[in-house]
Order: C-alpha cells, then structure tokens, then sequence
C-alpha cells in the first residue's frame, strides 16, 4: 500500500482483508478514513448532465439517426465525470458517504445561450440494498432522463468488480415534429483496480447498450489499457439498425479524451478536452431542508474534510441510529416509507418494449423502476 498513509497501513490490510468475505453490498463497510469522500452518493446522478449543452442538442437532431449518434456522444461525453471526477479532485476513487433512505439531492443547471434550464432531482429510494432514482429534464429542449441504480461489488483478490443494476431511459421530442422517442441506457461494469496501492481508480470493462425506440442499436465495448491502442479508457461504439448485423457507424476512442468516427483516423466525434463541463448548481445549506444531502451529511463531511474523524464518526453514527429508531417506529405501526419523488413499479412498459428490442443478454427482460412523480414541489419534504 504505497499511497496508504503510515498509521493508517494496519486499517487499510484490514479492510483489504474484511473485502474478501464481501457479500454484494460494499456500502456500508467501515473503511479507513484516508479513503472516505465527503460526497454522497445521492449527488452521482448529477454526473449525467454536466454537458447540458450536449443534452439539449439530442432534440435538434433531424433525422432518427442523427438523434441516435447525438445521445451516443452526450452519452459518452458524461463517462469522464462519472468515473474519474473522485481521482481528479481528491488523488485517488474514494468510499462515498451511504445514503439514507429518503435522502434527496436537488440542483439546476441554469439557461445559457437559450438552450433552456435543466433540473435535478434524486432520492434514495432504497437503502437496503441501496438504490438511487434520479430525474433530469430539460423542459425546453424536450430532453428528460429518468433512471435507477444500484451496484453488486465481488472483490477479486486485487481489483474490485462492480456490476450495476438498474437502468436509464431518456424521452426525446424531436424538434421537427414528431413522436416522443425513447432509448433505454444499460449500465457499464466497472472495475476498481490499484486497490492493493491504497489509489483506487476505476476502468470500465465489458458492454453496455443504448436502444432506441426509432430502431437503432448502439453496442459500446470498453477495453482498459492492453488493447489495440495500448491506451486506458478506450471504447469502440458500434452503431447497426436494431435485428442488422451490419454497422452503420463506429466511435472509438478513449471516453476520457477523444473519440473518432469510423476508425483511429477519422474526423472526431467527442473531444471531452474542448467542452468545459458545468457542475450542477445546488442551494446553500441555509436553504435546504432536512432530507437535503449536503444539509443531512454536513458535520460528517466537515469531520472528513478537516480530517476530524471523531466528529465525523460521532454524527454518522447518530444518523445511522436515527434511521434504525425510525425503521424499529414504522415496523411497529406496521407502517413502510413512502417515497417522495418517485413511484416503485415491478415492470416498467417502455422498458419491457426497448429490452424486447434488444433482446440478447445485455440486460434483463423484466425490470423493476422507479416512476418519476410529476407535481410534487421540489424542496417540500421537511420531516417524516
Ligand atoms: C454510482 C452510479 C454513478 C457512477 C458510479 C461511479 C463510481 C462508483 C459508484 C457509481 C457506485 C459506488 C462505487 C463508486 C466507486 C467506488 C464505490 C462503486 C457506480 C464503492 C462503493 C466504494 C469502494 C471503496 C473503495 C474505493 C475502497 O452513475
């Protein structure tokens, strides 16, 4: 462990060793405190729209294909956030803070150049095992997303396997006219590897696809460092019409720089350097009512941040014992939590119809969902 701080390399062996009797759910093990972020992982659904440009876009596509190849580049534009923000601001993939159930996360990204304001809003709808709902829309631009997730972990000896559950599905309203489309986004697998350095960072392994309600298939495929290029991060999109073999296109590329179409010498479809990405606006801590992430987590992340881990295991704990008084009080009343935002449903029909579309094994053909609920005032939650 050559990044494990000294006094703290006796922890560190220890949790390595705890990973190995792991049973699915890394959440709620007690890790060392170098490796803890201040961050909940109610605020990761945020990563989806930090280009709200690209979003916006999808919409001012003209044909069903250049839709199709606009969703596939915001897509790939948002990887970088997603998987590497937690390396590029604290040095190395950190242990998010574990949402409680209710917890919510609320954020804008603001109007520019007319493209419309985008709206966030995620409540952790499960906490055993842990499940985050999330609902971006950009309301102008026609543009919404609504999706869950949640993750299986198996520790490899070396490298953890992280294998995500749940699923995305964006609505489009082309600005030309037209139907509503759909296009359901499976979830990458990832891999957490340099675990046994103590300076996790995470490669994405294997496929993922995104179908679309217009008859279009796009396959990614993602290769660490090793493969053709030799590079880290790569992946090669491949785009057919839904039931054709044949490709229409290909992407490829390293989804943390740039990216080709139809080959390493063709003209470049995402260059992630060149787009500056916005990070999502969120009220101040005076504004945001109990359930509010960063309200909720304060003193826990103030504890981590200055490196007061007493204070910050003192108040975590407190909240843990909170929420077992108040699962103890509903079990009681024979009562169960009531979700806020969202719905639970067992089957989702425009999931049922895009996975039918995709039909092979890179997603399951019935899923459950989490329905976003319109009307209900964001920020109106304020105790039970
Ligand atoms: C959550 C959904 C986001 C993408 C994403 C990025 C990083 C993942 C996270 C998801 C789930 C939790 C995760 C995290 C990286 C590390 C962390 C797997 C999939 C685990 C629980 C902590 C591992 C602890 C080691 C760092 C020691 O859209």
């Amino acid at each position: 462990g050559a990044d494990v701080p000294q006094e703290q390399k006796a922890t560190w062996g220890a949790f390595l060793k705890s990973l190995t009797h792991m049973t699915g759910d890394l959440s709620s093990m007690t890790a060392p405190p170098f490796i803890l972020s201040p961050v909940s992982l109610t605020e990761f659904p945020a990563y989806w729209c930090e280009h709200p440009g690209l979003f916006a876009e999808i919409s001012e596509g003209t044909t069903p294909q250049d839709r199709m190849e606009r969703v596939l580049r915001w897509f790939i534009a948002t990887l970088k956030g997603q998987y590497t923000t937690r390396n590029e601001k604290m040095g190395s993939e950190k242990k998010p803070l574990n949402p409680v159930l209710g917890e919510l996360f609320y954020g804008v990204w603001p109007d520019a150049n007319g493209r419309g304001e985008t709206q966030l809003i995620v409540e952790q709808v499960s906490h055993h095992p842990p499940i985050t709902a999330y609902f971006i829309e950009n309301k102008k631009a026609g543009v919404k997303l609504q999706g869950h997730s949640g993750q299986k972990t198996a520790f490899t000896g070396t490298a953890i396997n992280v294998k995500q559950s749940g699923h995305a599905i964006l609505y489009v309203t082309p600005r030309t006219g037209g139907p509503i489309e759909s296009y359901l986004i499976t979830l990458p697998k990832l891999r957490i590897e340099g675990i046994v350095w103590g300076s996790p960072y995470i490669e994405l392994v294997e496929t993922n696809a995104i179908q679309s309600s217009t008859g279009f298939t796009a396959q990614i495929d993602y290769k660490g460092r090793g493969w053709v290029s030799g590079k880290a991060h790569t992946f090669k999109a491949t785009l057919t019409q839904t039931d054709h073999k044949k490709s229409l296109q290909t992407y490829e590329g390293q989804w943390t720089g740039v990216s080709h179409i139809g080959g390493s010498k063709g003209p470049v479809f995402l260059d992630t350097s060149a787009g500056v990405k916005e990070e999502v606006s969120v009220a101040s801590l005076e504004q945001q009512g109990p359930w509010e992430s960063r309200r909720l987590w304060e003193k826990v992340a103030k504890g981590i941040k200055g490196a007061n881990y007493d204070l910050a295991g003192t108040e975590k704990s407190r909240i843990e014992n909170e929420q077992r008084q108040r699962r103890k009080d509903e079990a009681a009343a024979n009562g169960t939590w009531d979700l806020w935002h969202f719905t639970h449903v067992d089957a989702e029909p425009e999931y049922g119809r895009l996975s039918t579309m995709l039909h092979d094994k890179l997603t399951p053909a019935h899923e459950d969902a989490y329905i976003f609920k319109e009307g209900v005032q964001v920020g109106s939650r304020s105790t039970a």
